[in-house]
């Protein structure tokens, strides 16, 4: 079998001590954390468009990435040699997932047709790969954002021929994310969104947008397909404004169109931040509504208002990420899936490798901190502790409905101004986080 990353071994856990920059310092496999695996807890994934598809062009300039198997003819077998190079990867760098569109894997044809066709040819080779290596689809997506006819939109296009155009794309990507056994199928409204609202009648788009996942909805249940179904929110980017802004307006959206009990969100950190929030915010709102499913690990930079995709490596925010993921349970279908690219001046192939040591070993670090702190419990007990007013009687009886207005005025008259009220200890608990870091 030809090997595209010569020289680079199947990256082994060195340890802390570790100079090797293709070893991993913290992320090993089989170590138990808590009640399970790093593997268990982490379930990294890899996406195909950004490690294999992206030419790293940036809107000054086209592409900087050298990729040696890239014969440059966008042709199905050049596609093929495309998912072995995948695969070399997915088990070189120990992930246990990947995720990818449709078009990411294969190229568009001439007709729908005919991409379908392309895209049955690719899979063959992609059910090899998963079949020889045990590697598995985390979710499989359609792009709806690249081709020009997509340019008003897929689902909330103004054009019913675009809306059923999509409807065709999404119909075949989910037959063939569940033909690979995928655990999941995301959908990210690339382009479901506004330039101005001068031309745009909001109502009826979000009714054909939400018409559209009823739809998958049905399909899914036509094929038999059990994975689950993602809403990935998004602000902006690149429309003016994604009508899947943030985690709490795709719960809205979800629950008015009675879509709620058929999704669950997958919240990438950059998106959140270009909503104007932490990704623990993000996070908090989906498992508020026991709707986080998945999470894509990317982060972006403070100085560049842009969604740049960069692998994460801060350790502030995986611990965060872990400390939610552990407080909630653990992924069941999801995992941390990078989406995420290396820089365009990081254009060879080893590249790759350095990204994804990094975001596993920053992720596992994540992991093992946020189980210290939750085992150590301070930060825990702080945080019930702080509410325990609630936990009598009379807080019981409030917070069910019991007592309302009248009663609750009885109860504080006769205390007079407030005397109990105590220090958040913001800067107490910062100091706790880094006691761990
Ligand atoms: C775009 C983005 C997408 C989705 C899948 O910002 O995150 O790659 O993850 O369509
Ligand atoms: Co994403």
């Amino acid at each position: 079998m030809a090997e595209f990353f010569p020289g680079v071994p199947k990256i082994q856990f060195g340890g802390p001590k570790s100079r090797n920059p293709l070893e991993f310092k913290h992320y090993n496999p089989d170590e138990v954390v808590g009640d399970k695996t790093m593997r268990d807890h982490l379930r990294f994934s890899v996406v195909y468009w950004h490690t294999f598809s992206n030419p790293l062009s940036d809107p000054f300039g086209s592409g900087t990435a050298v990729r040696p198997w890239d014969d440059g003819t966008g042709s199905v077998a050049n596609a093929q040699t495309k998912a072995k190079v995948a695969f070399e990867f997915f088990e070189k760098i120990n992930a246990p997932f990947y995720a990818f569109h449709d078009r990411d894997v294969a190229p568009e044809g001439a007709s729908l047709t005919e991409s379908h066709a392309n895209l049955d040819e690719v899979v063959k080779v992609l059910k090899d790969g998963q079949d020889r290596t045990g590697v598995k689809l985390l979710w499989g997506t359609a792009n709806l954002f690249s081709n020009p006819r997509y340019m008003h939109g897929a689902a909330t296009s103004p054009n019913l021929e675009v809306f059923a155009y999509a409807s065709a794309q999404v119909k075949k990507a989910m037959e063939v994310t569940h033909g690979l056994g995928g655990l999941g199928y995301t959908f990210w409204g690339g382009r479901e969104g506004y330039q101005t609202l001068l031309n745009t009648d909001m109502k009826r788009e979000l009714d054909h947008l939400a018409r559209f996942l009823h739809n998958a909805v049905e399909y899914k249940k036509q094929i038999g397909f059990t994975g689950t179904f993602y809403i990935e929110p998004k602000p902006k980017e690149p429309t003016k404004h994604q009508y899947d802004s943030d985690a709490a307006a795709c719960l809205n959206f979800l629950r008015t169109y009675e879509l709620l009990p058929h999704f669950k969100l997958n919240i990438e950190t950059n998106h959140a931040t270009l909503a104007g929030h932490e990704m623990m915010h993000e996070l908090e709102v989906a498992i508020g509504a026991g709707a986080l499913g998945s999470i894509d690990a990317n982060t972006g930079d403070p100085l560049l208002g842009w969604d740049t995709d960069q692998f994460p490596t801060d350790i502030y925010l995986t611990t965060k990420c872990m400390y939610c993921m552990l407080g909630m349970g653990g992924f069941t279908t999801g995992g941390v899936n990078f989406d995420a690219k290396v820089r365009r001046e990081s254009f060879e192939p080893l590249d790759l490798f350095y990204a994804h040591i990094g975001g596993m070993d920053a992720f596992a670090r994540g992991l093992k901190i946020a189980h210290a702190i939750i085992s150590d419990g301070r930060l825990c007990s702080f945080v019930k502790e702080r509410y325990r007013s609630w936990d009598g009687e009379f807080g019981r009886r409030v917070e069910s409905g019991q007592a309302g207005f009248t009663e609750l005025e009885s109860y504080i008259v006769p205390k007079g101004e407030i005397k109990t009220n105590e220090s958040g200890r913001q800067e107490m608990l910062e100091n706790l986080i880094n006691e761990f870091i």
